[in-house]
């Protein structure tokens, strides 16, 4: 039996909502944050934490009985290459997660539900570079469809519910505490860990494919300024196109190379590069910045220094 919790994170221990906690574990009482995920992750210190499949909607609805939350952020998902090889498990977490917690979260009278969009909501046909908040989309991925239409069921419920529901769609995030899992910009990430282990990296995407990124303090940042926002800034209630950088893996490993002159990089796209050409090349992020004031901090050179500045110290430290 639990007290009542301000804060519930539903999908605790991925390259999200592990920062989030961490993020949050900081601002308020621990106690006052109940965590979960499918299986235990980091040391979540005093933060309380249960295991969970968000898909057990009787342990959902059970978790929500005990717990009472205000705040909930459902970061449980899978990402858009893994999708694309288990096309209907992605589709019934993204979907049957998102709706049970929508209903749970309206059922227990919660003030605000985060759930993240994706750059993947874009597909062929709408406009690349660059996206813009509002016009055609076209996902082709089962990820991005189920992000496309998850979008449209949180604007359902605030319409015709007036649930508070707030969203981003994220470009790929840069982070160095966990990996992220199955995404098609996760070579921004691994190229890091591949260039300090052995000065080398194979990409599978193609040298000049641009990308969309923003760097994970800036993620966590947005998505807090955005649940901060008060409810009559929020003028948009599918999900705010979120912009911070945008780069191609020639450019970062370029960026990489000065830091580390050894470093060397093959290409070998596979099929994440037809997902990547897809999606856009940089954001239309006017609509964020003008509604919540966002306004991204970490550029290119900034995310490599800190990268590699992270990820040497805690390699140094396993040593
Ligand atoms: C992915 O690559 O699938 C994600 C995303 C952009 O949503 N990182």
């Amino acid at each position: 039996m639990y007290s009542p919790v301000h804060t519930l994170i539903l999908g605790s221990e991925g390259q999200l909502g592990s920062e989030l906690r961490l993020a949050l574990q900081e601002k308020m009482d621990p106690s006052q944050l109940l965590c979960t995920d499918l299986k235990a992750g980091g040391d979540v210190g005093l933060v309380r934490f249960e295991t969970l499949d968000v898909l057990d909607f009787k342990a959902l609805e059970d978790l929500f009985e005990r717990s009472r939350p205000r705040h909930v952020y459902l970061l449980a998902a899978m990402l858009s290459a893994k999708g694309e090889t288990n096309p209907h498990a992605a589709w019934k977490l993204n979907m049957d997660g998102l709706i049970a917690v929508l209903d749970l979260s309206l059922r227990y009278g919660i003030e605000r539900v985060f759930w993240p969009s994706s750059i993947a909501v874009f597909g062929p046909e709408s406009p690349r570079d660059p996206a813009v908040q509002a016009g055609y989309m076209d996902p082709q991925t089962v990820y991005g469809i189920s992000k496309l239409s998850g979008e449209l069921w949180c604007r359902y419920y605030h319409t015709v519910h007036g649930l508070d529901v707030r969203s981003l769609r994220y470009p790929g995030i840069i982070s160095w505490r966990t990996l992220p899992g199955g995404g098609t910009t996760d070579y921004a990430v691994d190229i890091f860990h591949q260039a300090l282990a052995s000065q080398q990296y194979t990409c599978f995407l193609q040298e000049d494919s641009r990308l969309p990124m923003i760097y994970i303090d800036d993620a966590i940042r947005g998505t807090l300024e955005l649940m901060n926002a008060p409810t009559e800034h929020i003028r948009c209630r599918t999900s705010y196109n979120l912009g911070a950088m945008d780069f191609t893996p020639g450019e970062l490993a370029a960026e990489i190379r000065h830091r580390i002159p050894s470093f060397t990089i093959q290409y070998a796209p596979d099929f994440r590069q037809v997902i990547a050409n897809q999606w856009p090349m940089r954001v239309d992020d006017r609509k964020a910045r003008a509604d919540w004031g966002w306004s991204p901090r970490f550029d290119l050179a900034a995310t490599c220094d800190t990268m590699l500045a992270a990820l040497s110290e805690t390699s140094s430290v396993a040593r």
